[in-house]
């Protein structure tokens, strides 16, 4: 018997705070209706016999569930009437805070994963931080970022429920902490699975020394139980770098250990002491190498605390772990000094050098020459290379888009394709529609439904169904409404954020990620200040020329100082162009505070256009690409990442690509590149570049704007001049921008191309990535 949720919702109302749902404040409802929603997905939420994966990584970037939940149990229009009915406004919740537990892309594949798995009956559980603070708070003052903590739980967090019987001890050289469960259901769609994301919370054994406080040490009283809840406390900000830094190391250790503690204490009570079959029990899939100490972890546990022989669980480690690469920056590949390591983890640091002797043998067996063999060795320079640890270790490494992955093979990791070649594989990133398109963009969703039924929404590919559509010119006149309408709402959401009128009839030009030079938000805006200039000097005619909404949304790390003066820069940018009155008819810059989540789901089904701008060979998949390309936005890219199969799904005739491909990035870092010779040549490209020193703009005298035209024009000690190669496609890009431009004119063309991506987009479902780790490596 389905049970109603208005009735338990009322319910428990009553119970905690003695209101209905009329007079409760957002918070208490939120909390009323997830406990309620909690307590109907109860009975689903059991773990099933059998292999299961456990999908180990620092972040899930998995925003504001309630929505989300009440759309896979099937229960979102039922609450929408509820509150309807009681006269309360049904975005009450959107007051909730995200929860940020994540930088980015990799944060957010996890959480596209955990969602997939549940709806695709794959029995994969996430195991994490529960971090007291996530990814940082941002606004502007006077166009500069500034950052406050995220106080995430402020409203509660009644999804999840404390495990304390599931407690585990983690140690640390001298400390020895707590580590706490706290799981959340993930809900698949239908609820015929409901798995577990695992959060790990950090605690003292004793939170407060009695005897300490009575002699008035009040400092000292407390200390054992800060340096606990230290480990736990915070995200690092950092996506794309590496930090290095020793709290780090020891969350990272904190969570791996906990997890396999789980795991083996399972493991032993199902199976008893012999765990020589480990592996049929559990696949363990590491986001990346933040969990890699994992590894070693896992020998530790086996050897002396099942009694294993080192060679044996080194077979047990071998078929359990499999390893995922998300960047190929140099700067994030992870190191750590060997003796901060052996500091922080003393009774794993002996297992790493095991490893690294076996590693150093088996290369002497494979006759690897003995010159070659610092550039595999997992202990080298005073550092603990992970990357190699995780490669020699586990019996899959995979990159997360084919360009990607064989650029791992051709060039990163190119030494480990060599000597184990079975061991690379390709898994395309992907979305889950539930989130992207049936709950962030319910206008769309309606029309599909229409026009395609409902299918798509556990099978994607069914889509395809929709392309006849694209030559319907009913079709394309509903989809064009259902933009405006997005756009609205968007405008409206802006308002409310920003102060911020938003022309809501304008061509809507989005680029939305983390801050990065390599993802060149510097070159967009350049483009734009190209732009402008060619409009008020006649170089554009302002006749032909669609009026167009410039949207950026941007983290940068804290400590990334170019990034932040790109912020500064777009927000100066931002301040001429909307302050110019003889264009303001034409163009508008909008940089948003605090892109997250729930203000991706908002813009992202709104944008007509796409902005994939990276440097070929840079992004390693990019997913936001997929998320535009299903709400039916054109991309504006280069050939980097995903965003080369996008292309090959939709066709190249449906998306605007531009600029040098990965081979000629390669080659024009071989053998040399000077964008000083652009800027000789080129006045337009010269003119942009030199606003960051010509008095156009100011960066408040911080120097932030002359050190970015320094690394333009001269390099730095680590990197040459334009090291991401603005100069080379600038002009490239300033012309594809303008063939959109001049496109999105035919309304009606520019509609047939909008929904031929979302007629391809089927491939870029998280549901087909799951089930292929599934199938390839996981093997459940
Ligand atoms: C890629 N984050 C995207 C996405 O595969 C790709 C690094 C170090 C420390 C903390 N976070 C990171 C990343 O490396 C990251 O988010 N990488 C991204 O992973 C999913 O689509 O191209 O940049």
């Amino acid at each position: 018997m389905k049970r109603d949720i208005q009735i338990l919702t009322g319910q428990v109302l009553a119970a905690d705070c003695r209101k209905t749902i009329a007079q409760a404040t957002p918070r208490e409802l939120y909390n009323a209706v997830s406990k309620a929603a909690l307590d109907l997905a109860a009975d689903a939420w059991k773990r099933a016999p059998g292999k299961r994966v456990a999908y180990l990584s620092a972040e899930f970037l998995v925003g504001r569930l309630v929505y989300a939940n009440l759309l896979n149990m099937g229960r979102l229009g039922e609450v929408q009437q509820m509150l309807l009915d009681a006269g309360v406004d049904a975005n009450v919740f959107e007051e909730i805070e995200d929860a940020a537990l994540g930088n980015g892309g990799l944060g957010r594949l996890a959480a596209c994963f955990l969602d997939s798995a549940a709806t695709q009956g794959v029995p994969l559980d996430g195991y994490g931080i529960r971090y007291q603070y996530g990814l940082f708070r941002q606004y502007f003052e006077d166009g500069f970022q500034k950052e406050t903590a995220d106080d995430w739980q402020r409203f509660g967090d009644p999804w999840s429920v404390r495990r304390e019987e599931d407690a585990v001890t983690v140690q640390f050289g001298g400390q020895a902490v707590r580590a706490v469960p706290y799981d959340t259901p993930v809900i698949g769609y239908g609820m015929k699975t409901v798995n577990t994301l695992r959060l790990w919370q950090a605690e003292p054994f004793q939170a407060f020394d009695f005897n300490l406080f009575n002699a008035q040490k009040y400092a000292a009283a407390v200390r054992e139980r800060d340096a606990a809840e230290d480990i736990s406390r915070v995200l690092y900000p950092n996506d794309d770098t590496d930090a290095g830094k020793r709290l780090r190391l020891k969350q990272q250790y904190f969570f791996s250990s906990a997890s396999l503690q789980d795991m083996v204490r399972a493991y032993r009570a199902a199976h008893g002491g012999d765990f020589t079959h480990f592996a049929d029990a559990y696949a363990v899939q590491l986001n990346d190498t933040h969990p890699t100490v994992a590894i070693p972890e896992l020998l530790r546990l086996l050897v002396e605390e099942a009694g294993m022989r080192f060679a044996d669980a080194v077979q047990v480690a071998h078929d359990t772990f499999a390893y995922t690469n998300h960047t190929i920056m140099p700067e994030a590949l992870e190191k750590w000094d060997q003796k901060l390591f052996r500091g922080v983890l003393p009774r794993v640091y002996p297992y790493v050098k095991k490893l690294d002797a076996l590693l150093r043998r088996t290369l002497e067996q494979r006759g690897v020459p003995m010159g070659e063999v610092s550039r595999y060795a997992i202990l080298e320079d005073g550092m603990v290379h992970m990357a190699r640890m995780a490669i020699f270790a586990t019996h899959s490494t995979n990159g997360v888009a084919r360009l990607h992955t064989e650029i791992l093979k051709d060039t990163a990791l190119h030494e480990w394709y060599e000597l184990y070649p079975e061991r690379f594989n390709n898994k395309t990133n992907g979305v889950t529609q539930r989130r992207w398109l049936a709950l962030a963009n319910p206008e769309l969703a309606a029309l599909l439904h229409d026009a395609v039924g409902d299918g798509w929404l556990t099978d994607l590919s069914q889509l395809k169904r929709l392309e006849p559509c694209a030559d319907d010119p009913a079709f394309l006149a509903r989809f064009m409404d259902v933009k405006r309408e997005k756009k609205r709402q968007l405008a409206a959401y802006v308002e409310k954020h920003e102060g911020v009128r938003l022309h809501a009839d304008f061509l809507l030009d989005v680029q939305v990620k983390r801050l990065h030079e390599y993802k060149r938000q510097l070159l967009n805006a350049f483009s734009i200040l190209d732009t402008y200039y060619g409009l008020k000097e006649g170089r554009i005619s302002r006749a032909d020329f669609a009026p167009t909404v410039y949207l950026f949304g941007a983290k940068a790390a804290p400590g990334y100082v170019r990034a932040k003066g790109i912020i500064k820069y777009i927000n100066e940018l931002a301040e001429l162009v909307n302050g110019d009155a003889d264009v303001n008819g034409l163009m508008q810059v909008v940089f948003v505070q605090n892109y997250n989540v729930s203000y991706a789901e908002k813009i992202i089904p709104a944008a007509d256009v796409s902005e994939q701008i990276s440097t070929a060979g840079t992004e390693a998949s990019g997913t936001s690409n997929m998320k535009f390309m299903l709400n039916g936005a054109v991309t504006l890219g280069t050939l980097d990442g995903a965003n080369i199969e996008i292309a090959e799904q939709a066709g190249a005739e449906n998306e605007y690509i531009f600029g040098a491909r990965a081979d000629e990035i390669a080659r024009l870092q071989e053998d040399g590149y000077d964008p000083n010779a652009v800027l000789a040549a080129e006045p337009r490209a010269k003119r942009v570049v030199e606003s960051l020193v010509d008095g156009t703009f100011s960066d408040g005298g911080t120097g932030m704007f002359r050190e970015l035209y320094a690394s333009l024009t001269e390099g730095a000690s680590w990197h040459k001049p334009d090291h991401y190669f603005l100069m080379r496609d600038f002009i490239e890009y300033c012309d594809a921008r303008l063939a959109v431009n001049r496109d999105y004119r035919d309304a009606r063309a520019f509609a047939a191309k909008c929904v031929r991506n979302v007629a391809n987009a089927g491939v870029f479902s998280s549901d087909r990535t799951i089930l292929e780790y599934a199938r390839d490596i996981w093997h459940v």
